[in-house]
């Protein structure tokens, strides 16, 4: 059976992850079908830290969902033969399962070449002169059934495919020769079954379910590809288009892990310890730590529920997170800058603000002046108006805004005069909520007035 990918966003963090492994848990005990939790892209020391700790298997990591060789493989047993097999055994496995193409493999099931009925055929009219050494036929048989599948098997000028092959390279291939059928292996060469032109046209698409994000360019590469059978999310609705009707649960709590956690509590499926301080993560991150304006009473309530299950003191645990996120011994400047860098467009102009949260502000502001630096060369190279760097402390519910580029005024307008570069902005800690609508409005008043 083909499996269903659970998977979150690229630039994978902890709500997706954790969204992704236990909302797969729900699925696999709720519904039929093979299940795997999936991150678009590597998985961060934080994400790891929080896996091991509590128990789980990094999830598979998928960067491309489009549809490969594999995905044309039909399920079925598969028929081969080995090289020291007869051609009497042979011709009996082909008469009775009618085959046209049959696979040579060796005991550890690798592929080692071809045998078709056409070659088989060639073989018996060839030795036979075409007809004119018909009289010698009885011993010209005896010799042809004397022989075994390594003596007759094709190995050469084959087209096989490796099953991550896409399939519009594999098709550009199957067009231009004239083969039945073609093998397909995996990279250790091992034989995974045939493929032929009739799978082109049944070709099935992977299927995914989405959490975390709805929108197309936040997606796994290849989302156009598959089929979107499910979205759980708590973001605004985006542009992702699906053919059939699909189940969309999309709501604004702070943190995707709190629907999963609802989903189980609601159809009453047993949430292990690990399930539960695993959701608890994921609510603890988007929320921060229930700190985050997007928090919602439902993650609250749920929060208490996972406590009570996991055993983990969300202040504690919650700590412990935000400790191993974003600690800035193990990033570069430019790394602090970029990895949750967000552009923003007005009109012509484009802005962009950055943010690090973090427990303790001072360990950043130590090197202040050398990301002032770098944040001035990202702004003169993309050509921003400002660049802004929240620094936001999730405990003490503050934010320092380090700004940088040309029209860094515009700040000042907004959030009041800065000194050395930054602002310092009591209980402000939303990015989305909090610093991005007010920027807006004055760039709005600026430049188009
Ligand atoms: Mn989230």
């Amino acid at each position: 059976m083909k499996p269903v990918y659970v998977i979150g966003h690229k630039n994978p963090d902890v709500d997706s992850v954790a969204a992704a492994i236990s909302y797969k848990v729900y699925k696999q005990s709720t519904d039929k079908g093979i299940y795997i939790a999936a991150a678009a892209g590597e998985i961060t020391h934080d994400i790891s830290f929080i896996l091991d700790t509590l128990g789980f298997e990094a999830p598979l990591v998928l960067k491309n969902v489009g549809t490969t060789v594999e995905d044309l493989l039909e399920e079925k047993d598969i028929l081969y033969v080995t090289t020291d097999m007869t051609l009497v055994e042979l011709g009996n496995l082909v008469r009775k399962h009618d085959l046209k193409t049959i696979p040579v493999l060796d005991n550890k099931h690798r592929f080692l070449g071809l045998i078709t009925v056409g070659d088989l055929a060639m073989i018996f009219m060839d030795s036979l002169g075409g007809g004119r050494e018909i009289d010698r036929s009885p011993e010209i048989l005896r010799g042809i059934f004397n022989q075994k599948v390594a003596d007759i098997m094709k190995t050469r000028d084959l087209i096989l495919f490796e099953k991550d092959e896409s399939v519009d390279e594999a098709r550009k291939h199957m067009l231009a020769s004239r083969y039945r059928n073609y093998p397909v292996v995996d990279e250790k060469n091992n034989f995974l079954g045939m493929i032929s032109r009739y799978n082109l046209l049944q070709m099935k698409r992977k299927q995914v379910i989405l959490v975390d994000h709805n929108e197309k360019k936040q997606a796994v590469d290849g989302i156009e590809d598959t089929e979107i059978l499910e979205i759980i999310d708590h973001h605004r609705v985006g542009d992702l288009q699906t053919i059939s009707p699909i189940y969309f649960h999309n709501e604004p709590v702070g943190s995707t892990c709190t629907l999963v956690a609802e989903k189980f509590l609601y159809k009453r499926i047993y949430i292990t310890k690990e399930i539960a301080g695993l959701l608890l993560s994921g609510i603890l991150s988007d929320t921060m730590i229930f700190k985050s304006p997007t928090t919602t009473g439902k993650d609250v309530s749920i929060a208490k529920e996972l406590e009570t299950v996991s055993g983990l003191d969300p202040r504690v645990w919650g700590r412990t997170i935000f400790e191993q996120m974003n600690n800035p011994d193990d990033h570069t400047d430019y790394e602090l800058i970029s990895e949750d860098l967000k552009e923003y467009v007005s009109g012509e102009e484009v802005f962009a603000i950055s943010q690090i949260e973090t427990i303790d502000n001072s360990k950043i502001l130590e090197r202040r002046d050398s990301l002032m630096q770098v944040m001035n060369e990202i702004c003169q190279k993309r050509g921003y108006l400002f660049l802004g760097l929240m620094i936001t402390n999730v405990f003490e519910e503050e934010t320092e805004l380090l700004v940088a580029g040309e029209k860094s005024g515009l700040v000042e307008k907004a959030f009041g005069t800065t000194s050395e570069g930054s602002v310092f902005l009591k209980g402000i800690m939303s990015r989305k909520k909090q610093v991005v609508p007010a920027l807006y409005e004055v760039i709005r008043k600026e430049y188009m007035v």
